[in-house]
């Protein structure tokens, strides 16, 4: 009863959502300022059409175009199309219906992205870690944030929330691109255990140095317990934390986690793969998300 009633709380959710963003397009495409963007968009790509026909040899008219050229390309992109859909499938754990499925949907956020006023990416905290300027059509941190937060239950801290961000950009483009985004989500909610151990290390691994320091822990841990207001040293219940998770999860003893102990350790104690804060959606939002995608 109670996971029926948290099911249909989250339908509700995302319908609002997708009503939500739906009349947020509506009312942009209605603003006077993208009519005169796209009038502006208009004219230069007449300008650019007449100066492309106008420049020399290369002049040519509606007469004298070569027939069929057009539909050339349209079959050329729908193959490569196809076959980057094909290539998707092997790579993930996802259907051809789902690929095609989740392309579309990565269609519908990257446009919503281009809806919303841009808002500067939340610098991360960490020594070490580079902030990226977006280049690029993808999904952004912005939407990607809403979406970890709103359709796959994940609420956590904002440095982790930057990590999932970062597992999905591998590449650091600044925003998550098509194949990122296709093959993040097959590990994010169909990985096996070994991938997504690998997943929550990396997330982790604040500075991608291939070890979980005892700053690194101390960083991720900091707000998860509740300090009482009188405390002489409000951080000594932390440092006790990363000590046992020191003592539970570096196996060969040289005072940090490095990939191979960690995953020794979740394989032993599956309950550790989230031990530094939720970095997976919930069982709940992944079989909800999955079953409505197609
Ligand atoms: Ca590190
Ligand atoms: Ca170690």
């Amino acid at each position: 009863m109670a996971l029926m009633k948290s099911v249909s709380l989250f339908l509700s959710s995302g319908r609002r959502a997708s009503l939500a963003r739906k009349q947020r397009e509506e009312r942009v495409e209605e603003t006077p300022q993208t009519s005169a963007n796209n009038a502006r968009t208009r004219g230069r790509r007449r300008r650019q059409d007449n100066r492309n026909q106008g420049t020399g040899s290369g002049r040519m008219t509606e007469d004298n175009k070569p027939a069929g050229r057009s539909t050339t390309k349209v079959t050329h992109v729908k193959t490569s199309n196809t076959k980057l859909m094909e290539s998707l499938r092997r790579q993930t754990h996802f259907t051809r219906l789902e690929v095609d499925a989740l392309c579309k949907l990565y269609k519908r956020l990257v446009n919503s992205a281009n809806t919303v006023i841009p808002v500067a990416a939340p610098v991360a905290p960490v020594a070490g870690i580079t902030p990226v300027q977006s280049s690029g059509e993808g999904v952004d941190r912005i939407v990607f944030r809403e979406l970890l937060h709103n359709t796959f239950d994940v609420i956590t801290e904002e440095v982790l929330m930057d990590r999932i961000f970062c597992a999905f950009d591998k590449n650091n483009f600044g925003v998550i691109r098509l194949e990122d985004w296709i093959i993040g989500l097959s590990t994010f909610l169909r990985g096996t255990f070994e991938e997504r151990t690998s997943f929550a290390f990396f997330v982790y691994d604040l500075n991608n140095d291939g070890y979980i320091t005892r700053e690194e822990m101390f960083h991720l841990l900091k707000n998860s317990l509740v300090k009482p207001p009188q405390e002489e040293d409000p951080d000594e219940g932390v440092r006790d934390l990363v000590e046992l998770a020191l003592r539970k999860m570096d196996c060969d003893r040289d005072g940090k986690i490095s990939a191979r102990d960690f995953h020794e350790a979740v394989s032993s104690e599956p309950l550790l793969m989230e031990a530094f804060g939720q970095c997976l959606p919930t069982d709940n939002s992944c079989q909800t998300f999955l079953s409505t995608l197609l």
